[in-house]
């Protein structure tokens, strides 16, 4: 019996390709490490990185965490949540099991059509005297319609903790994405626009909370004869934090090489019939351009998602379907009975397919992905 995922050995182009410093700056980190011995457990590096993201996404605090799921399912726990919390099934798994696995309730409201994020005007009615926070998601880094979540929160006495897994480095306006709400997880996941191997973190404003995060990553542990919380193990290590400290160096040049991937795109489908790329809330955004998702709508183009899907792996090109199925179905929370009506992120999770997109995708490949989309749904 095999255990584990199956290893990709497949050719091709695909949905993403991690960005990498270059190899020299790396050694340099490891030989420190070498030097020093402290491998993990909150050494140097995690401390210097640390301070680096609190001044990159502008925050005062701001906790590295083994990865973003672990650092969303522990800040939940850190709040003390119980109860009903109003969240999107538009999203990766880990946003509803930190939910669930905090014994707390989902309760799924619907998407925007034109950014899939949460739509606010759907909130207030799903609100009831159980409910006790909102987790939205900020989706492919497309940021919520964040100022009217604070009002409803803010008129609702509920906590905001935002799923912000794709939007590193995302801005509204001047201000930077992490300082929204009562805090914000984001993923450094090896697929992502930035990324420390395995790896996210948390940025929050309460520093009593902060300190209970910090604890809950390390076993609740308080002193060496103290252990005074349920926590987990969810540090990250040296070695990510090293990989963090020279990504951060690189990031900047990263997004604009995206961003060229992602408007080469952007060009070559804006006369398609039936194929829709999302756009932002308001104009003012800064984006990392994390994701490319299209929309395509068969009512038009005569031919589904999945047909596209399946011509584009037929010829080595590996797109993915972020998000279908929408956690909502998922096996484990199908039969639930978990309340919410969610009629558009159901048509947009059949509708949508991520294609490639990473720092170093030639604008040529780019060209052949589009060549073959656009002369298949002719
Ligand atoms: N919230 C949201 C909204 C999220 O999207 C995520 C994660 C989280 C929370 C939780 O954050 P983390 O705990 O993961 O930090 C991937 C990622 O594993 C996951 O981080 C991400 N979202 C999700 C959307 O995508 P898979 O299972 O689709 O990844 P995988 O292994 O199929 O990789 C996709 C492609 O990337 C591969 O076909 C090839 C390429 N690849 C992948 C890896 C790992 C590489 O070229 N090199 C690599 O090292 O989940």
């Amino acid at each position: 019996m095999s255990i584990g995922k199956f290893v990709d050995n497949r050719k091709g182009i695909f949905v993403t390709k991690p960005s990498l410093p270059p190899f020299d700056e790396y050694v340099e980190y490891l030989r420190e490490i070498w030097d020093r011995g402290i491998l993990t457990n909150m050494g140097p590096l995690h401390e210097k990185f640390r301070e680096n993201l609190s001044e990159f996404l502008g925050v005062d605090i701001c906790l590295p965490s083994c990865n973003g799921h672990m650092g969303l399912e522990l800040t939940i726990q850190a709040f003390e949540l119980q109860g009903e919390i109003i969240t999107t099934p538009y999203t990766f798994a880990s946003t509803t099991h930190a939910i669930v696995r905090n014994r707390c309730t989902p309760v799924f409201c619907d998407v925007r059509e034109e950014d899939c994020t949460i739509d606010t005007e759907k909130i207030e009615e799903l609100i009831s005297d159980k409910t006790v926070a909102i987790v939205p998601v900020h989706v492919y880094g497309l940021p919520c319609n964040v100022d009217e979540i604070e009002r409803i929160a803010t008129k609702h006495g509920l906590r905001v903790i935002y799923d912000a897994a794709h939007a590193f480095g995302v801005k509204i306006g001047e201000r930077g994405i992490a300082s929204y709400g009562d805090a914000s997880m984001f993923s450094f996941h090896a697929t992502k626009a930035f990324h420390t191997i395995e790896g996210g973190c948390v940025a929050l404003r309460d520093v009593k909370k902060a300190m209970r995060l910090y604890q809950l990553e390390n076993f609740g542990i308080m002193g060496e004869e103290q252990v005074s919380f349920t926590g987990a193990n969810a540090k990250m290590n040296e070695f990510e934090a090293a990989m963090g400290l020279c990504n951060l160096l690189h990031f900047s040049e990263n997004i604009e090489k995206r961003k060229r991937v992602y408007e080469r795109y952007e060009s070559r489908f804006a006369d398609l019939d039936g194929v829709r790329m999302p756009s932002p809330y308001r104009d003012d955004i800064t984006r990392n351009y994390s994701y490319l998702p299209i929309f395509i709508d068969k009512d038009v183009c005569g031919m589904s998602r999945d047909d596209v899907y399946a011509y584009l792996a037929l010829n080595n090109i590996y797109s993915r379907k972020y998000f279908y199925p929408l956690t909502s179905q998922f096996d484990c929370y199908r039969d639930k009975g978990y309340r919410g009506d969610t009629p558009i992120a159901e048509r947009l999770s059949e509708q949508v397919l991520t294609l490639p997109i990473y720092a170093d995708l030639e604008l040529e490949k780019v060209d052949h992905i589009c060549d073959m989309i656009i002369n298949f749904l002719k």
